[in-house]
């Protein structure tokens, strides 16, 4: 295992493509982006800020796919290699013992983490009609249960953490309202039983520039040595509208909501076709990284202009240290 990785598995398999000759990126694009089409399966408009774990010693997750009514919807996915998917054609129907809690609105930008002895899902759930977290999990990818809304409305960008910390289930979120909301902190929250959310902590706001204007948790964060490794997406507002792009930070083991280091510079803007044009031009969106615990190889999945999936490379520990050597 990788010297700074804690409880990582090996996972030989997954989606790798060399840092290409001449790149001076710390993360870098495969060369064959996007990997998921807007029109992979008939129903859907576009598939973008998808969230996918390993599953079976190959591959599956659960995907956004705005339908063509343009009503955003989660289905189920699978993949031997990380890259060719099947994604089902008919919505995530969720099995919920309350009526009200499961009567569906909408879903969208799911993230996906192994616990204990399932998969839990968390995603932007309409309740009423407003934003809030989604709850849920599966055990295989086909019967999917929901559990109850982590938050009141309005909050966006639930990520949960893959294990308790001090005895308890932890969660990012980002609390909005009900636009497009022109504001946006990362805040932690803990659970006893995944059902009761409280003892809420500021972890961090907005400062300058490419994260001007809000911040929101990407990928399950990732524990090494160093601190928690966090991927997040950081908004400014140009003249022509949001420019969504991908920093990183390291949060506290032990204290997630003291931020150790994150970065001044991005990691990852908007500067690809695919990611400057699209439904909503200029947005990369990281919902999921697969992690190779035994090389440090870390393949992220990010949602490119609202439109399609792409995927970046990077080496966790060439991460960290440029995390540590450019924070804000
Ligand atoms: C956010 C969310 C994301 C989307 C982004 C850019 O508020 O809706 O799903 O990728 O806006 O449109």
């Amino acid at each position: 295992m990788s010297g700074i990785l804690v409880n990582a598995e090996p996972l030989p398999n997954i989606p790798w493509e060399d840092r290409p000759p001449g790149c001076r990126d710390v993360v870098w694009r495969y060369s064959q982006n996007p990997v998921i089409p807007r029109d992979l399966i008939p129903s859907s408009n576009s598939i973008f800020n998808s969230a996918v774990v390993p599953f079976e010693g190959e591959f599956a997750g659960v995907f956004r796919c705005d339908d063509k009514r343009r009503a955003m919807q989660l289905h189920a996915g699978r993949s031997h290699d990380g890259i060719t998917w099947e994604i089902k054609n008919d919505r995530i129907q969720w099995i919920c013992d309350d009526a009200d809690v499961g009567e569906w609105g909408y879903g969208y930008d799911p993230r996906v983490v192994w616990i204990n002895d399932r998969y839990y899902v968390t995603w932007c759930n309409a309740y009423g009609g407003w934003p809030t977290i989604g709850v849920g999990y599966t055990h295989d990818f086909r019967e999917f249960h929901q559990l109850e809304n982590a938050f009141l409305p309005f909050n966006r960008n639930g990520v949960l953490f893959p294990r308790k910390i001090g005895e308890k289930y932890a969660m990012l979120s980002r609390p909005s309202d009900r636009g497009h909301t022109p504001f946006g902190d990362i805040y932690y929250s803990e659970s006893p039983d995944m059902t009761h959310w409280g003892r809420h902590r500021f972890v961090m706001g907005t400062t300058f520039g490419w994260q001007s204007t809000k911040i929101g948790a990407g990928p399950i964060p990732i524990e090494t040595t160093q601190g928690w490794l966090l991927l997040y997406h950081g908004v400014l507002t140009s003249c022509n509208g949001f420019v969504y792009s991908m920093g990183a930070a390291l949060l506290d083991l032990h204290q997630p909501w003291r931020v150790l280091f994150r970065t001044a510079p991005y990691l990852m803007s908007p500067q690809r076709l695919y990611e400057c044009v699209g439904d909503v031009p200029n947005v990369v969106f990281p919902c999921a990284a697969l992690l190779d615990g035994a090389s440090g190889r870390l393949a992220i999945y990010y949602g490119a202009a609202d439109t399609v999936v792409g995927l970046a490379f990077t080496y966790v520990d060439e991460l960290i240290t440029f995390v540590k050597t450019h924070a804000a």
